[in-house]
């Protein structure tokens, strides 16, 4: 009992002792917390507006600078995602070029081969020949050669498809002059879907660079086409659009179907006209279902 006319004495204290006890928690729980930070298992959430729009395409800049810093060889490979309408993306240095070329053993398998390319009729499905498409080109077969099979297991690896979703590399080549006008490569007829649905993405593979011209372009593409670092060293046709040049051993990425599994009309691309040099391509589609050969 506290006697009367006396302030009780370990009330305060004992107050006092609780919060001393509670703070002291509160700092080692802080402390715990940058420990994790600091070793990286935590991290702090960012807002979303520290990230580029979908369509600012002037952060390809700081992407490409980026890249460039964190690797330790300029020749690894990297991704660029160049366009969010359509999804498209740059892989660069996707292809072998020193050990084995790559890029020089599609072209070898193709040469023999290669005829005018056609395009598919949109009322019969059928193959014709015309003034829109004016390359030349040649089918591979699917796991033709170890080489062949190595590319296509990569792509399967890149776009998450299986291989045996995909159709036969397509070899083309371009001399001065050709070209392949904006088209979209999924289907509107049902013909060509019968074996394996509709095209859903394409691999375009670089295997030769050139001197000028020969870009691809996508004219329906949303954004600020001409904030793309590469800008002035684009052709005429090129800027009618987002446009990538050609490097040997770059992949292109794009997909003709959006997320929903409709088609992207947004992916209406070309083949810009090569002024200067020679193009040699190889195209790879991919299907919704697997692709009977
Ligand atoms: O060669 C290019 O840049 C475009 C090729 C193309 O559009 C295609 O193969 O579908």
């Amino acid at each position: 009992m506290v006697p009367k006319g006396r302030l009780p004495v370990r009330g305060p204290s004992r107050r006092s002792s609780s919060s001393t006890l509670i703070f002291s928690i509160l700092i080692i729980c802080l402390f715990f917390v940058l420990i994790l930070l600091a070793l990286g298992i935590l991290s702090i959430p960012r807002t979303s507006n520290t990230f580029p729009g979908a369509h600012d395409l002037s952060s390809i800049v700081q992407r490409t600078t980026e890249s460039v810093r964190s690797d330790r060889s300029y020749s690894d490979r990297w991704t660029e995602v160049i366009s969010w309408e359509p999804r498209a993306v740059i892989y660069h240095n996707f292809l072998l070029s020193k050990s084995e070329d790559e890029c020089e053993h599609l072209i070898t398998l193709a040469k023999p081969h290669m005829e005018k390319s056609t395009v598919v009729d949109s009322v019969t499905g059928k193959n014709k020949d015309s003034r829109v498409r004016t390359s030349s080109g040649t089918f591979l077969a699917r796991g033709q050669d170890k080489t062949v099979e190595s590319i296509e297991k990569r792509i399967a690896d890149f776009t998450f498809l299986p291989v045996d979703h995909g159709e036969g590399f397509q070899v083309l080549h371009y001399e001065v002059g050709q070209k392949y006008e904006p088209h979209y490569d999924y289907f509107r007829d049902e013909y060509n879907t019968k074996n394996g649905g509709q095209r859903m993405a394409t691999v375009l593979m670089y295997l030769s660079d050139v001197e000028e011209g020969g870009e691809t372009v996508f004219p329906e593409a949303k954004g600020n086409i001409s904030a793309v670092p590469w800008w002035n060293e684009l052709s005429d046709c090129a800027k009618k659009g987002l446009s990538v040049k050609p490097k040997k051993g770059d992949a292109l990425l794009f997909w003709s179907m959006t997320p929903d599994a409709t088609v992207d009309p947004s992916s209406l691309h070309g083949g810009c006209p090569v002024i200067k040099g020679n193009k040699w391509s190889s195209t790879k589609w991919i299907r919704v279902n697997p692709y009977y050969t």
